[in-house]
């Protein structure tokens, strides 16, 4: 995104190498240097300093020769504007690094396309995870990137990613009490929901739409299976979060009903798909480009309690233009960092009134002179969105007492 507002300015940090302990580096080299991801004459003990002020940020083992990495201080910034980490981007030779998009990592390694389509094997440079702020994570499926290319004499294609660009529309869920970026740089979520076989979950959409625009991640709701229910018969719940101003579509991945529709919905875009297992995620993106040919009726790895998720985000090319990611399962997406008391605010529809309740730490369940509860009872808001919020609130408030 260019237009996208740089915080923070940039700043100056010095980064120090220690010599590569042999000296030079020899060419039979390669493998092990870029499989613990360094740049020629680089080793593994580095200091860095703030160039401005001199402070020392990090330091590991001992300096011996100095070199300044030049580059820029940004923040994490999603669609609504909102400035997560800060996160330092160095500079990089873009005569010699190549564009990319990052398909999928799995472990060490990631799976990065450039922009002719090749697909290259790339480890991370080092130093990127020495001056990181947030330690687990360097790069994730979705992640713009700057690599090098190793151009093996073999012809493999590998390369070492020496720059991630700062990360917009970012889902996220907790792993271990801390946040885990499933998938970067995304502007939509699909959220897929059957008519029935699973029966219709609203609260699970109500939960990912929290995800959503807690994440800047524009939501369209696709209830798919059409053809198993009465249509009018959903009219009532689909009507409440059109209202609301929410994207809506009914499809029908066996009857084909409506995949064109879907299809203009993705076309030229990147999009997650999110819903529970079931419910026709892959049908529907085989009906809309064949090309993909994903397997139907997998079960994905949500149902052994989301313990041993390691399934990973993986970004498909559309043949039309875009991006779509299949995601492991919808457990994985639980919230990140929302507090009980903002989850009102994401809640498009109760959002209006929160200001007109009299204690301005209204929590909307018990208090007197609550504009909530009164819109609710004279029905301008939606009951079962009321005890959805509820719902999810309690929830969260569950979460922070087991932290605490
Ligand atoms: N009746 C009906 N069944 C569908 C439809 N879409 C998918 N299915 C079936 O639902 C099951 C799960 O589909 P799948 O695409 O694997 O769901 P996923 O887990 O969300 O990816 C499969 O048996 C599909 O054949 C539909 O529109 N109507
Ligand atoms: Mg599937
Ligand atoms: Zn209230």
């Amino acid at each position: 995104m260019s237009s996208k507002k740089k915080k923070g300015g940039s700043g100056k940090v010095r980064v120090s190498f220690k010599r590569n302990r042999n000296g030079k580096t020899r060419d039979g080299d390669w493998t092990r240097r870029y499989q613990e991801g360094l740049s020629d004459g680089e080793s593994d003990d580095v200091e860095i300093a703030d160039a401005a002020t001199g402070e020392r940020v990090l330091a590991r083992g001992d300096v011996a020769r100095k070199r300044t990495i030049v580059g820029s201080f940004v923040g994490e910034e999603n669609l609504s504007g909102e400035v997560g980490d800060f996160e330092y981007v160095p500079d990089v030779d873009e005569g010699v690094c190549l564009k990319g998009r990052v398909l999928s990592v799995h472990g060490l390694y990631s799976y990065v396309e450039d922009e002719q389509g090749r697909v290259f094997t790339c480890v991370t440079r080092r130093i990127l995870k020495t001056i990181s702020t947030n330690q687990r994570q360097i790069v994730v499926a979705g992640d713009r990137v700057y690599f090098r290319d190793a151009n093996l004499p073999d012809g493999r294609l590998e390369g070492i990613i020496e720059r991630v660009e700062p990360r917009y529309g970012t889902l996220s869920r907790t792993s271990w009490n801390r946040k885990h970026v499933v998938v970067a740089n995304v502007e939509q979520a699909l959220i897929v929901t059957s008519a029935a076989e699973p029966r219709l979950k609203p609260n699970l959409v109500d939960r990912l739409l929290v995800t959503c625009e807690r994440s800047g991640v524009r939501p369209v709701i696709c209830v798919n299976k059409l053809d198993l229910v009465e249509p009018a018969s959903l009219q009532p719940l689909v009507g409440v979060y059109a209202r609301m101003g929410y994207r809506t579509v009914l499809v029908s991945a066996k009857t084909g009903f409506n995949m064109e529709r879907l299809r203009r919905i993705l076309v030229g875009r990147e999009s997650v798909v999110v819903g529970q297992s079931g419910v026709g995620k892959s049908s529907l993106l085989n009906a809309i480009d064949p090309a993909l040919n994903l397997k139907v009726g997998e079960v994905s790895r949500e149902n052994d309690k989301g313990r041993h998720t390691t399934t990973t985000a993986r970004l498909l090319k559309l043949s039309f233009g875009g991006y779509v990611v299949d995601t492991p399962g919808v457990r994985q997406f639980m919230l990140w960092d929302v507090e009980p008391n903002e989850v009102v605010g994401y809640y498009r529809d109760l959002r209006p009134y929160e200001n007109l309740c009299k204690f301005p730490d209204c929590t909307h369940r018990h208090e007197a002179s609550c504009a909530v509860k009164d819109s609710v009872a004279d029905g301008r808001l939606d009951a079962r969105r009321y005890e959805s919020y509820l719902a999810l609130r309690a929830g969260e408030m569950e979460k922070m007492d087991k932290l605490e």
